[in-house]
């Protein structure tokens, strides 16, 4: 659907908010990778590849909420938006999300170790979660705040793998499930404040076109992560499967 502000009209700002919803028809959650997690046809392999490569991307949000507030000059918001940081950095007394997800690891059989070298991260999906990153750390603080709307429909997600993970997945142990059940609390109040900010700030056709845009790039960007995952463990093409069997891409964060 591409945008056209020549014939675009202003949306009130409802209006506006259903047409952010309207992309969920893009959300990853139709993505086949995820339709076969979900259906239970994927194997050790490609849940643990799953595990791992996303591992990247929640470990890249707290520098991406970082950077959104380094451009951030309204106390107000950024007394709301380090609450993204803590409950994946952790605080006094919740471990975080990113323990979580260590835990996750260790629930589908990968060592701590593993994820945190990131020598499982595949190109394409550090590619793409760097693009994030990296787009918030340069763009208007509001189109990189409203960027994580997103997670509109990410309640559905983690409701899904929490509902149908553990019939299907057995030999995955109970306590890895513990980051889903805690984004869905998270993931409403952000949405919240996301939703507020963009309403405020798309006051013009320009704007909410580009929010839209904008949206739409952070959806490709989750689709794109599962694309490079299909490559390597359901095509069975990793990078340089031609040349060698070996892991050989670069697996530092460079950025
Ligand atoms: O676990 C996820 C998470 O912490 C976040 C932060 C937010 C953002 O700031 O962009 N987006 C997001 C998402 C998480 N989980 C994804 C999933 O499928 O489990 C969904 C993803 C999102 O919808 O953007």
């Amino acid at each position: 659907m591409k945008p056209d502000t020549m014939t675009a009209e202003l949306m009130t700002p409802e209006a506006f908010e259903q047409a952010l919803r309207a992309r969920g028809a893009y959300y990853h959650i139709h993505h086949p990778y995820h339709i076969a997690m979900h259906n239970g046809q994927a194997n050790r392999q490609q849940i643990q590849g799953w595990v791992a490569n996303r591992f990247y991307y929640q470990t890249s949000i707290p520098l991406k909420d970082a950077a959104i507030m380094a451009n951030c000059p309204d106390p107000q918001t950024r007394r709301k938006w380090v609450q993204r940081i803590l409950d994946h950095d952790g605080h006094a007394d919740n471990e975080g999300g990113i323990e979580a997800w260590l835990r996750l690891g260790e629930a589908v059989g990968l060592d701590r170790k593993r994820l945190l070298s990131e020598e499982m991260v595949l190109p394409g999906v550090r590619f793409a979660v760097d693009a994030y990153v990296n787009f918030a750390r340069r763009a208007v603080w509001q189109e990189a705040a409203c960027s994580s709307l997103t997670e509109l429909f990410a309640p559905q997600i983690h409701q899904a793998r929490l509902d149908g993970w553990p019939q299907h997945y057995p030999w995955i142990e109970a306590a890895g499930y513990d980051y889903f059940r805690s984004r869905l609390s998270q993931a409403r109040r952000d949405v919240e404040h996301g939703l507020a900010l963009a309403k405020a700030y798309c006051t013009t056709v320009e704007k909410q076109q580009r929010m839209l845009q904008i949206l739409q790039f952070k959806l490709d960007i989750l689709w794109s992560m599962l694309d490079a995952m299909s490559m390597a463990y359901e095509l069975h093409r990793p990078p340089y499967h031609t040349v060698t069997d070996q892991v050989v891409w670069h697996h530092q964060r460079l950025l």
